[in-house]
């Protein structure tokens, strides 16, 4: 007889199927779910609150369909049907023995038995059975796999679901931008600009550079679909174009002295003195992998750059994190002077939000600007704007490796810049 393992089966499966339909093991409590369906998601209190904090509430959340294999369905009919045959079972198992207590005598082992149409009856059940406790272990494996799809299902977060989605919008704008610039070597320009199509979405300046478009001016661009799209300077010219300007001096026609919150929308006149704002920063380079180049230029009319080949900022709540690697140019690597002037990693530090690293004071009000501070700087193109070389604290724009900058000069002098300019592009653009 297989009883003994059949029965062991038949709870496994029990207890699985149990668990399938609530995590709870109050069976009454399912019943009373399916009577008051009306209510899709429901809170219940199941008693007193525990002193270890813990209460007993049970959340009900509204009925999720599944597409279960057909074995699934018949887990129910088998059960029941296992439910008979077991009695069965068990009544011809006692009837039998009450017979084989009578017939022990003139029975020897090997041979046929004498209640042999019973016997019949029994072997026809136990195939039966064994049949049955196969599909239960077919449907148990179903069950199993249903499992960790299921539990696979709570890996995807939304956030994974959700940068999918915005690479594959980035993917289809781009494939279209590039296929419209193609195109727009064909036809005539009226006939472009009479066309009803809208163009899709165009993330920074390199997009329009793709499309055709090669005057330094403003544009509107939109780096996240998600969000506000906005009106940029492009720099087309410097080389090979594409860049998306962030922040310009060049005549001290804006003050630079300005709070958190200025820093965080942008100030200025894009086509003149302005910071581009730090939530587009943000923005234009966490949707694609940027470098950022940085042009310089004395009153003497020397004029250097810097290019760093990675470029990001953090959004708001990271306090608008600076990094920056990979530095190339002429300019000289001031971002990251030494290992105590670093403006790597950095936070953003405006007069009145003290994120920087100096810690008695905040190098922003200090220094009059905002800045990825460090403690407090090796560079800062947002400082103020002197018109000739200056005296006293050091808050005019600054580069650190600029030639000459550090040797101190007759009178206690500092020069300043004539120019700055920080712009940035995608790394895989190519002009
Ligand atoms: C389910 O209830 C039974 C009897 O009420 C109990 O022995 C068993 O421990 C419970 N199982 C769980 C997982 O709570
Ligand atoms: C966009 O997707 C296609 C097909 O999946 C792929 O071949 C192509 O390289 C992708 N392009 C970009 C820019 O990611
Ligand atoms: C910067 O602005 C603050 C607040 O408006 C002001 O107190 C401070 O004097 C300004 N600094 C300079 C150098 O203009
Ligand atoms: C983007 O959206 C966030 C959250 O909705 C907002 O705080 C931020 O200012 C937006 N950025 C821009 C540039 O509009
Ligand atoms: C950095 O400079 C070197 C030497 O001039 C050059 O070969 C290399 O291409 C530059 N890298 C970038 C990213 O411009
Ligand atoms: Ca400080």
């Amino acid at each position: 007889m297989k009883l003994a393992t059949w029965c062991c089966l038949s709870s496994a499966v029990l207890a699985a199927y149990s668990c399938l339909v609530a995590a709870n093991n109050d069976t009454e409590e399912i019943k009373d779910q399916t009577a008051k369906d009306a209510c899709p998601v429901r809170l219940e209190s199941r008693g007193k609150c525990e002193q270890g904090g813990e209460c007993p509430y049970q959340v009900n959340l509204p009925p999720l369909t599944i597409q279960l294999p057909k074995q699934f369905g018949r887990m129910e009919e088998v059960f029941k049907e296992v439910q008979n045959l077991k009695e069965i079972v068990s009544s011809l198992k006692k009837c039998c023995q009450d017979s084989k207590l009578q017939a022990d005598d003139n029975r020897d082992p090997g041979t046929g038995d004498p209640g042999e149409e019973d016997d019949n009856r029994v072997t026809e059940l136990e195939s039966e059975v064994n049949k049955l406790s196969s599909d239960l272990k077919n449907a148990k494996k179903e069950i199993d796999v249903l499992q960790g799809r299921l539990e696979k299902l709570n890996l995807v977060n939304m956030n994974n679901v959700e940068n999918y989605v915005d690479s594959k919008v980035a993917n289809l704008t781009f494939v279209v931008n590039s296929l419209d610039g193609k195109c727009s070597k064909c036809p005539s320009q009226e006939q472009i600009q009479s066309r009803p199509v809208q163009h899709l979405i165009y993330k920074d300046c390199s997009e329009y550079y793709t499309i055709g478009k090669r005057s330094s001016e403003t544009y509107r661009v939109t780096p996240d679909p998600k969000n506000s799209s906005f009106e940029v300077y492009c720099d087309m010219e410097t080389m090979g174009g594409g860049w998306t300007v962030l922040q310009a001096r060049l005549d001290g026609s804006t003050n630079f002295n300005k709070t958190w919150q200025d820093y965080k929308a942008g100030f200025g006149n894009i086509r003149k003195e302005f910071w581009l704002g730090n939530d587009k920063i943000h923005l234009l380079t966490k949707s694609n992998e940027m470098i950022l180049r940085i042009d310089l230029e004395d009153f003497n009319g020397v004029k250097l750059y810097a290019l760093y080949d990675e470029f990001y900022v953090a959004n708001e709540f990271l306090k608008y994190r600076l990094h920056v690697g990979n530095y190339n140019g002429t300019a000289g690597d001031a971002l990251r002077f030494s290992k105590h002037y670093n403006h790597d990693m950095k936070f953003f530090t405006t007069p009145d939000r003290d994120n920087d690293r100096y810690p008695s004071g905040n190098c922003g009000h200090f220094y009059s600007s905002g800045w990825w501070f460090d403690a407090c700087l090796s560079a800062n193109l947002n400082g103020k704007y002197y018109h000739q070389k200056y005296r006293g604290v050091r808050n005019g724009i600054f580069w650190g490796t600029w030639p000459g900058m550090s040797e101190a000069q007759p009178g206690g002098y500092k020069s300043s810049f004539k120019k700055a300019k920080m712009m940035i592009r995608p790394k895989h653009f190519k002009p």
